[in-house]
């Protein structure tokens, strides 16, 4: 049996439907095809935001409202079939971070998790309980849930990252909590590079477990995962529906690196196509390097360094690498396969 069509409301039927509404009951029958369907019909639609657009509209909100006052100068990135909800995903967040030089964004911490994938500028910092880490174009740091955190750039030049929250996600679940630090920012306890000496090197410290279920790196520098994927390049033929894909992880773990957002890093020979694929996980992608084209169902998506663009759950989508290209990735995909919900089709199928 099918779901695709509700039976007929005929006008007794319409009358029993008016006369059980105001006991707050409804009938199931009408609404179970859009309920529960065939398969995923997201709201979200194909949409990219290209970087040569958006950045003059980012330094105009810089002359508008100062980090302090907005807290967080963002424009977020609204996906045009979400009718105006904050979301560039059915459940996941995305907005484009502006800090100028001499500003901070005031110290706060909130139970959604969030990354910051590094767009434009070289050292300004973000502070996650007590460490400073120093920022650079195609880093991938993490804010995890309920951290204080502040960014400051005592740099000459504006820096501009991409923020990715799971603010959906919490929000369906009315767990959010938030609160501000009673000073702009907090103090530094700890050296930079600190945390990466101790869990991004292969190696944790002996008597460490840890407590939470976020990754304890909360920096992973892009030269490092760069030189990665030039090895997986030079070393072997690319996966035919991914390219050289890798997965960001919690070193304690093995799980991925934040616990309700799955972070990817691919790289695409020059020239090469990948095959179509699909997964329910609705993914945010940015390019980093080279230039190339997504074609997602019967949209096509024209990328170049410090676009992003999303993938809805689902649609058929394949790469493009004009030039060798480089994308980093997003998605809900951790939470799908904690609830046994996940699921990937290679091909048209
Ligand atoms: O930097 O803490 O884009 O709290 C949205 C909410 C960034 C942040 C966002 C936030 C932040």
């Amino acid at each position: 049996m099918t779901t695709e069509q509700s039976p007929a409301r005929t006008p007794e039927r319409q009358a029993f439907y008016d006369h059980i509404a105001p006991a707050n009951l409804a009938p199931l029958w009408e609404r179970l095809h859009s309920l529960v369907t065939a398969e995923p019909h997201p709201a979200a639609l194909p949409a990219i935001w290209h970087y040569r657009e958006v950045r003059p509209h980012l330094i105009e909100a810089g002359g508008l409202i100062t980090a302090e006052e907005a807290t967080r100068r963002v424009l977020m990135l609204m996906n045009p079939g979400l009718g105006g909800e904050a979301s560039i995903t059915g459940s996941l967040f995305a907005g484009l971070q502006l800090i100028l030089p001499g500003e901070i964004a005031p110290a706060h911490r909130h139970t959604q998790s969030a990354l910051r994938f590094i767009i434009e500028g070289h050292g300004a910092y973000t502070a996650v309980d007590g460490e400073r880490t120093l920022m650079e174009p195609g880093d991938f740091v993490i804010t995890p849930s309920w951290t204080w955190h502040d960014h400051g750039n005592d740099t000459s030049e504006p820096m501009v990252w991409l923020d990715g929250l799971d603010v959906q996600l919490v929000n369906l679940l009315n767990a959010s909590f938030a609160e501000g630090y009673p000073e702009s920012t907090q103090p530094v306890s700890r050296p930079e590079g600190d945390s990466l000496a101790r869990f991004g090197h292969n190696l944790l410290p002996v008597d460490w477990h840890p407590a939470v279920k976020t990754s304890p790196v909360f920096n992973y520098p892009y030269a490092r995962s760069r030189e990665a994927l030039a090895i997986l390049a030079k070393n072997g033929a690319p996966d035919p529906y991914h390219g050289h894909k890798l997965r960001y992880v919690n070193p304690a773990t093995g799980e991925s690196a934040m616990p309700t957002i799955g972070t990817f890093l691919q790289l695409l020979p020059a020239g090469f196509n990948t095959q179509p694929y699909r997964s329910t996980d609705g993914t945010v992608y940015v390019a980093i390097e080279g230039e190339g084209e997504t074609r997602v169902g019967d949209t096509v998506l024209r990328w170049e360094p410090r676009d992003i663009f999303v993938v809805p759950s689902w649609l058929p989508h394949a790469h493009h690498a004009a030039r060798e290209a480089v994308l980093f990735s997003f998605s809900d995909r951790p939470v799908q396969e904690k609830l046994g919900l996940w699921r990937e089709a290679r091909g048209n199928a």
